[in-house]
């Protein structure tokens, strides 16, 4: 298969250039938007890479007899299989989307399978609390995020915003943060015991907020992670949000491990990153309604700020695999 890139100023005219050239044989395979330019003068640019399908216009008996022999259930485990559904999951979204009279039309059967798929994922699209805490998994992306976040806070929502690290221990990520809030000019403040935290706690009040990096730990770091533990509970005592960063190319059951990992701490949403490194996202739309976790923010890529956006149906969509509607006219983007 062949893949075809074009770029505009957003996904809809990137979208309606390419169905200009190629009409409905484009297929989205992949969306990235990102700023160009200088400091003094950035603008958003998108990014589509598609492929077309075979729309030679069948003569009408052959239209017909297509029609009648369109085989829907091969269609729905296509379209499973492609966008990485997991596998527990396919009996029940054959019995939503298959149920009820013979021959689903395609239209149908996509219809029917993006309910099924995107039914009770919640989003989320603020943080509100001053005391913004990321855990995750080690090397999942919880740093690069957080700056992202705090990028974001600063430029579009014009908030007064600190980094503090608890993961002041260890050199190599002390060195990582101090690099990236010193590029972007963001306070970060360090703590790793009581003593340091209590210090701090005055000069954190003059922030809107406060994001939170700390270290995953492993059952075998039993005394750093009681130690972190008890820092953050002296934050969550204050008004703080703890936000679970979970990688998109894992699959559903490891999603669910890092959930029960960190289920001690009162999560209160997903932040999902490495959109840019998953073959499909059924297993984090899976993951989402089961979780029953809203989703806040996504990342597609290591840049920042770019590679950032605020969690939506929409821009999700963006990243399904095989659906020959045209996706943007089910959620208008935001
Ligand atoms: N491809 C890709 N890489 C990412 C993304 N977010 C973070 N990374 C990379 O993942 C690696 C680990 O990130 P880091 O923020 O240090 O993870 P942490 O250990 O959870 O703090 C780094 O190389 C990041 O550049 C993303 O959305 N896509
Ligand atoms: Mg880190």
């Amino acid at each position: 298969m062949e893949f075809l890139d074009l770029e505009a100023s957003d996904y809809e005219s990137a979208l309606r250039q390419a169905r200009s050239t190629y009409g409905n044989a484009v297929r989205i395979h992949t969306r990235k938007d990102f700023t160009k330019g200088t400091t003094l003068s950035k603008h958003k640019r998108c990014r589509i890479t598609f492929y077309l399908v075979d729309q030679k216009p069948l003569p009408v008996e052959q239209q017909s007899e297509k029609a009648a022999a369109f085989d829907a259930e091969a269609c729905l485990q296509e379209l499973l299989a492609s966008n990485d559904v997991p596998h527990a999951l396919h009996a029940s979204a054959r019995d939503r989307v298959l149920v009820g009279k013979a021959g689903h039309t395609q239209t149908e059967v996509e219809v029917g399978l993006l309910q099924y798929l995107f039914e009770g994922v919640q989003f989320e699209d603020e943080i509100v609390a001053r005391f913004a805490v990321f855990v995750g998994a080690a090397g999942v992306g919880k740093t690069t995020s957080l700056i992202k976040t705090a990028l974001y806070l600063r430029a579009r929502k014009a908030r007064k915003v600190a980094l503090l690290t608890l993961d002041a221990n260890r050199i190599g990520s002390l060195g990582q943060i101090r690099q990236f809030t010193r590029e972007f000019a963001l306070p970060l403040f360090e703590a790793s015991s009581f003593k340091a935290l209590a210090a701090l706690m005055p000069e954190l009040d003059a922030y809107d907020h406060v994001l939170v990096d700390t270290c995953a730990f492993s059952a075998k770091d039993g005394e750093q992670k009681k130690l972190q533990d008890a820092l953050l509970a002296i934050l969550c005592a204050q008004e703080c949000s703890t936000y679970l960063v979970v990688g998109a190319p894992s699959k559903e059951s490891d999603l669910s491990a890092q959930l029960q990992h960190f289920s001690d701490h009162r999560l209160k949403a997903v932040i999902c990153t490495k959109l840019d490194e998953t073959s499909g996202i059924g297993n984090l739309l899976a993951f989402a309604r089961q979780s029953a976790l809203p989703l806040l923010f996504l990342t597609d890529g290591r840049t920042i700020p770019d590679d950032f956006t605020i969690a939506s149906a929409s821009y999700l969509m963006t990243h399904l695999k095989g659906f020959s509607l045209d996706l943007s006219q089910f959620f208008p983007a935001n």
